[in-house]
């Protein structure tokens, strides 16, 4: 049996859950409690990932893996599930895959600056930064890659959806579907997948 570090808040654990229900593979996996914090590793998964975060997957035939790019690859390398499909046709998965995962990384910074630093020591500038990252990408997605996230589904595809359910579930006020109206049509579509509809975020 597997055991997978996980918090339901974690977009980049939802990659790896979206990839469990996807490949069938949920039941060869237990799930393991974790609450990963930059400044409190108490309840981090330590031993597992020497960085503190979560997911970390915990496996019998060798050390345990993270971070989730590692071990979405890998249940789906292990299931022959196809959401990463053979080069040249997987560079621009990774591609998308990495703007997705660039994207989570810019709202978990925005996040982390809410919650552990106190309102004056905030720096508007920083945020503003990490919002404009976000931006960027989305205008890129819809200027660019409509045609591929309307293609054959995979890793390029959950990356983004898992971003943007993110987004919606910690920065909910502020507003990137006006300036993305393709990709707000995509994702409302695509979030409609049973694996999206059971990994919904939550605390
Ligand atoms: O930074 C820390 O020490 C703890 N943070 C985490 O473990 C977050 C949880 S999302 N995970 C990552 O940053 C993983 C990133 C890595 N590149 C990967 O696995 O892809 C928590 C979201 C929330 O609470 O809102």
């Amino acid at each position: 049996m597997m055991r997978l570090h996980h918090a339901a808040a974690s977009p980049f654990v939802r990659k790896v859950m979206i990839v469990l229900h996807e490949t069938g593979q949920l039941g060869e996996v237990e799930l393991v409690a974790a609450h990963a914090s930059p400044i409190d590793a108490t309840n981090a998964p330590l031993k597992h990932n020497p960085l503190g975060k979560i997911p970390a997957l915990e496996r019998e035939e060798g050390p345990a893996l993270y971070d989730s790019r590692v071990i979405t690859r890998y249940l789906d390398a292990r299931a022959d599930g196809g959401l990463y499909p053979a080069a040249p046709a997987l560079w621009d998965v990774l591609t998308l895959e990495a703007t997705g995962d660039g994207i989570m990384e810019a709202a978990l910074l925005i996040v982390y600056e809410g919650r552990f630093r106190s309102p004056e020591a905030q720096l508007a500038p920083w945020v503003d930064g990490q919002w404009a990252k976000i931006t960027s990408a989305l205008e890129m997605i819809e200027a660019s890659w409509m045609g591929h996230l309307a293609g054959p589904f995979g890793a390029g595809q959950i990356a983004i959806a898992s971003a943007l359910g993110y987004v919606d579930f910690r920065l909910g006020a502020r507003d990137w579907r006006s300036g993305a109206p393709q990709l707000a049509a995509w994702f409302a579509e695509i979030s409609e997948r049973p694996s999206f509809k059971a990994t919904v975020p939550g605390d």
